[in-house]
C-alpha cells in the first residue's frame, strides 16, 4: 500500500549533522501592540455625583461600587482614570462623555492621555 503522506526525503548518510555555532541566544517574537490611552475624568463643582456615577457605569462598564467608588476619587483627588483603550475608541468615549454632559448643562470635562 502507498504511503498516505506521500515519497519522504531520502536519508543523507555523509551529510554530518548541523550543528549551531555562536553564542546561544534567544529572541522573542516582537509582536506590535497598538499604543493605548487613557480616558481621564475630571472633577467639577457642579456635575452631579449621581451623573459621573451613571456615566461610569453606561459609558465605561464599571459596576455600581466601581462607579461610585472612582467618582469619590475624582471628587476628591481632582482627577482619575476612567479608562484605558486604543486611541479611536478613547477618544469616542471622551465624545460620549462631553455629548452626555452637555445634553444636561453639566460640565463634566475628559480627556485622553498616552499610557
Ligand atoms: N464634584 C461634583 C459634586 O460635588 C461631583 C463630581 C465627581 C463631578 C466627579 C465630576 O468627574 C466628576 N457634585
Amino acid at each position: 500500500m502507498a504511503d498516505p503522506e506521500g515519497p519522504k526525503r531520502p536519508e543523507a548518510p555523509h551529510e554530518a549533522p548541523v550543528r549551531e555555532r555562536g553564542v546561544a541566544t534567544q529572541t522573542r517574537p516582537r509582536v506590535q501592540r497598538p499604543p493605548r490611552f487613557k480616558v481621564l475624568l475630571y472633577n467639577d463643582d457642579y456635575t452631579p455625583m449621581e451623573f459621573v456615577v451613571a456615566l461610569l457605569e453606561q459609558v465605561f462598564g464599571k459596576s455600581p461600587a466601581a462607579a461610585t467608588e472612582l467618582m469619590l476619587l475624582i471628587h476628591r483627588s481632582g482627577m482619575a482614570v476612567a479608562g484605558v483603550f486604543v486611541l479611536e475608541v478613547a477618544e469616542t468615549k471622551v465624545a460620549t462623555v462631553h455629548n452626555l454632559a452637555e445634553q444636561r448643562g453639566y460640565p463634566l470635562r475628559a480627556g485622553v492621555e498616552r499610557e
